[in-house]
């Protein structure tokens, strides 16, 4: 089996990559030409070009550019695409939202596009997986299953929600085995440092080490269904295991607000006087918030036979523990 995966130096990709190599896969990635390094989450599992198993294929490329991508889906002729790549900061969102839209939005589209192009050309088929979000919901009360309506609250959201009905619209009109994995918040010590898990971990260890003295966050009350990253790549690949195509909510079914995973990091971390690190600042806050995300994962539960294990308070520990170790070592 042959995996594309657009995203693949994210956290997402990254857990991805390392299941399907499990597996027995050829994986390839995509990733952009940046002028830094940006390619430490899967640097761990590179294999120089002229090993004797070259199974893990980096390529160029960018959501934003048609015939590259075009091109590396008619070269590498994967069995199984998955779309991982997005501008996917909903803060930033705001600030870019053009450039979201394209990206998160009209990116999907143009790997869709390619897909059903090279399935014609080919008489070859390609399962595709695109990564849908919670933040779809938006404002609709939880919990929010595969019924429930997007009210999408962010430029990202609404990107999310135009590339989920692309997917939808390319199974039913052109026959393709295209799934949205509409997933809730996951997390992992290999989360982007901006992201308020992370920003939260990353800064207890920071102020433990001595080297900041506050941490500046926004909205403390918003409710989030955080899982681990690591578990929710398999989520992915079920969905294209299965007989039919179809979408899935994946979650825990638990939410807890973000003051609730400051208090509980802060208290794991030997700093119970969370408040005297912590300070409010206006610039962390987003136009329109999304307040409260639980999912309802009965489908996936009795379709795919997948639960999430790690909880909350695990899932703290993890990444608590991952960032101390993490700057202990940079020290
Ligand atoms: P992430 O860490 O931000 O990774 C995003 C990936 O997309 C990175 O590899 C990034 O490359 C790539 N990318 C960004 N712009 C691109 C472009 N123009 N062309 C090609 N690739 C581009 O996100 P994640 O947390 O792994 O999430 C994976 C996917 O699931 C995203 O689509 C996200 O929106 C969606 N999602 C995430 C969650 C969550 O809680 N994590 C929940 C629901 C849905 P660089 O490394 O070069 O930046
Ligand atoms: O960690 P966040 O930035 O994640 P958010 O906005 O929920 O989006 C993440 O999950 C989505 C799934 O629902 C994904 F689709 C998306 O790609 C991304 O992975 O913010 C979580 C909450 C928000 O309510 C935010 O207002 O935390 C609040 N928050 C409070 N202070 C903060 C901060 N968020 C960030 N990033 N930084 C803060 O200082």
């Amino acid at each position: 089996m042959r995996a594309l995966i657009f995203g693949i130096t994210g956290q997402d990709g990254s857990y991805l990559a390392e299941f399907l190599l499990q597996k027995g896969y050829e994986v390839h990635g995509v990733m952009r030409r940046a002028s830094t390094f940006n390619t430490s989450r899967v640097d761990h599992i590179y294999q120089d070009p002229h090993a004797d198993k070259y199974v893990f294929k980096l390529h160029y490329g960018d959501l934003s550019d048609s015939s590259t991508l075009r091109k590396l889906i008619y070269q590498i002729q994967p069995d199984e695409i998955y779309n991982l790549g997005a501008q996917s900061h909903v803060r930033v969102s705001f600030d870019i939202p053009e450039y979201t839209a394209n990206i998160t939005g009209l990116g999907a589209l143009r790997v869709l596009e390619a897909v059903k192009d090279y399935q014609e050309d080919t008489d070859r088929k390609i399962k595709f997986y695109q990564a849908s979000s919670s933040e779809m919901f938006g404002a609709t009360p939880p919990p929010q299953n595969e019924n429930s309506v997007f009210y999408p609250r962010s430029p990202y959201g609404a990107s999310k929600a135009f590339a989920y009905y692309m997917t939808r619209n390319y199974r039913e009109a052109y026959g393709m085995f295209a799934v949205n994995g509409i997933l809730f918040n996951h997390e992992s010590p290999r989360r982007g440092e901006t992201f308020v898990t992370r920003k939260i971990t990353r800064g207890i260890a920071r102020i433990k080490a001595g080297l900041d003295k506050k941490l500046y966050l926004g909205n403390l009350e918003a409710r989030r269904d955080w899982g681990y990253a690591k578990e929710y790549v398999e989520a992915m690949w079920l969905m294209l295991q299965q007989p039919v195509a179809e979408d899935y909510v994946i979650g825990t079914g638990e939410s807890h607000s973000v003051k609730e995973f400051l208090v509980a990091a802060f208290q794991y971390a030997g700093l119970p006087d969370w408040e005297k690190y912590v300070e409010i600042d206006q610039r962390y806050y987003r136009p329109t918030e999304v307040e409260n995300l639980i999912a309802d994962t009965t489908k996936a539960k009795n379709k795919l036979g997948w639960t999430a294990s790690t909880k909350f308070e695990d899932l703290v520990k993890i990444m608590v523990d991952a960032d101390i170790k993490l700057l202990g070592s940079e020290k």
